[in-house]
């Protein structure tokens, strides 16, 4: 019984260390882990494995977005539903999308549609302190931080990549923090400090 559980287990060791997972650690430039951060992987062969993802929502509650931070691939569209009893007017003047839901409650009957990659930034126009970001991205390798700083990218072929960083504390129209990756497939972990920040 115990050869078994012991056999089991290296069997398991075994298949998450072939994973193919990156592990990424990010930080500010004092050290501080930062939180929702998104990371990832250009190359022009992830540009032509972009698909839209199912249809993703950002809903208005207590006045906030949440999540305040999505990031999805190009072509993916957006539901805004208002969970609140007041009425929201949610816009963009962003290059990547520019939009607006006019005042309403309930769920608007079409979702959004985002078809350029690039930051779009999101307010209301009632309540100037609501913001939030959809990071529309050319590459389906990606993923945002913990509270920990940390993120996790699954499945990536292996080859040569821009690995990016976008944080919400980025200047506006700053780039994102770059550097580039040779991936074989094996995990790796690497540690990555954001410089330029808002507030640091
Ligand atoms: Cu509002």
């Amino acid at each position: 019984m115990i050869k078994r559980l012991a056999l089991m287990l290296m069997t398991c060791l075994a298949a998450s260390a072939m994973a193919q997972s990156l592990q990424v650690q990010v930080r500010d430039a004092s050290g501080a882990p930062l939180a929702q951060a998104v990371v990832y992987l250009e190359s022009p062969a992830a540009q032509r494995r972009v698909q839209p993802m199912p249809t993703q929502k950002i809903t208005q509650i207590r006045r906030e977005f949440v999540p305040a931070v999505l990031p999805i691939t190009r072509g993916t569209q957006v539901e805004f539903p208002n969970e609140d009893t007041v009425r929201h007017h949610v816009y963009s003047f962003s290059p990547a999308k520019r939009f607006e839901l006019r005042l309403y409650v309930g769920t608007p009957p079409e979702p959004v549609l985002f078809d350029r990659a690039g930051v779009v930034v999101l307010g209301c126009n009632i309540h100037d302190d609501m913001v939030a970001w959809v990071v529309v991205l050319d590459t389906p390798h990606f993923g945002t931080t913990d509270a920990q700083g940390r993120v996790q990218i699954d499945g990536m072929p292996s080859g040569d990549y821009q690995l990016r960083v976008w944080h919400e504390r980025l200047p506006a129209n700053a780039q994102p923090h770059t550097q580039t990756l040779r991936w074989s497939g094996d995990p790796q972990a690497l540690e990555v400090v954001v410089r330029g920040l808002i507030g640091s």
